[in-house]
């Protein structure tokens, strides 16, 4: 299955992605646990290699959690500052704060030191929907946002000041998808991070119960009573029937079986599964 991409675009994307990471002393990375790997694009590792960078593996509640805390070791033994949290869960935001101000601990100090007033600023970037607007919104919970006028902040610019002497931009960075790897592409467009529009509902379907029936082999049967390790599309018109999606004249509707299949995955129905492993490439 092929997902449209277009290289003009990824170099306009890394020019504005530039420009913005010059603003900022570091930057918090957001992943989504499903897919940890795939959303990382690589073509942007230059930039962000620059600015110290806090990875957070973001959805933890909707996969399993000994995977990944695999990824969370795989990335740290690669020397990345992970913390794996759910955005959605109250509890977890302090320890985004928390290691936000650890990375950026030597430069609060020197300011500290110099009797400087002034924050650090940091951003949250990533793929779309991994969750950067739901993690600042929990991070900047019943704080005043600011709008900066002091030069070298656009105007109309939010920044919010946390605790600790950092203030985050309230609008989130979000990176074009890379064309890594056809897997990697797919993972995402799994997730929702690639615009439906372009891709084919139906193809993807077939695709993710092709990765079920070779991981997770009780889904299907146990959500829609579907048979397993059949062929796919055997499989998608059994999800079409059990689910009542017919055409007139009795056909299974496979597109919209389609549709629910992966709105189902999205939503957690189907159990808590990952897309990808930590021990494998
Ligand atoms: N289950 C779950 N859903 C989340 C979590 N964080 C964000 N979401 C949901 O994911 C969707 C995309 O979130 P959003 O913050 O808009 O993503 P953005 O595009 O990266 O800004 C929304 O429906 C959020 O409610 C999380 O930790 N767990
Ligand atoms: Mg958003």
């Amino acid at each position: 299955m092929l997902i449209q991409w277009f290289p003009g675009h990824m170099a306009k994307a890394k020019r504005q992605m530039e420009e913005s990471i010059k603003r900022v002393d570091s930057l918090i990375y957001v992943l989504d646990a499903r897919a940890p790997f795939s959303c990382i694009n690589p073509e942007f590792d230059d930039l962000i290699g620059q600015r110290p960078a806090l990875y957070v593996i973001n959805k933890c509640d909707l996969a399993p959690r000994e995977e990944v805390e695999a990824w969370a070791e795989r990335f740290r033994r690669e020397g990345m500052r992970v913390v794996a949290i759910s955005s959605t869960i109250g509890k977890d935001a302090p320890k985004v704060l928390a290691a936000l101000n650890e990375i950026n601990r030597e430069k609060l100090e020197r300011n500290r030191q110099k009797g400087v007033n002034y924050a650090l600023k940091a951003m949250v970037i990533g793929m779309p929907n991994t969750g950067k607007s739901t993690l600042i919104n929990a991070l900047c919970r019943g704080k005043r946002t600011v709008t900066g006028d002091r030069p070298g902040v656009t105007k109309g610019e939010q920044w919010v000041r946390l605790d600790g002497g950092i203030s985050l931009l309230d609008t989130p960075g979000t990176l074009s998808h890379s064309m890594k790897s056809e897997r990697a592409g797919m993972c995402l467009a799994f997730i929702g991070s690639v615009r439906d529009a372009v891709v084919d509902t139906t193809e993807l379907a077939l695709e993710f119960i092709r990765f079920l029936f070779l991981r997770y082999p009780n889904a299907l049967p146990e959500r829609y009573g579907a048979e397993e390790r059949v062929d796919a599309l055997v499989a998608l018109e059994q999800i079409a029937r059990k689910r009542g999606l017919v055409r007139r004249g009795g056909d299974p509707d496979l597109d919209k079986a389609a549709a629910a299949l992966i709105d189902d995955f999205r939503k957690c129905r189907l159990g808590k599964i990952i897309l990808e492993k930590a021990n494998e490439d």
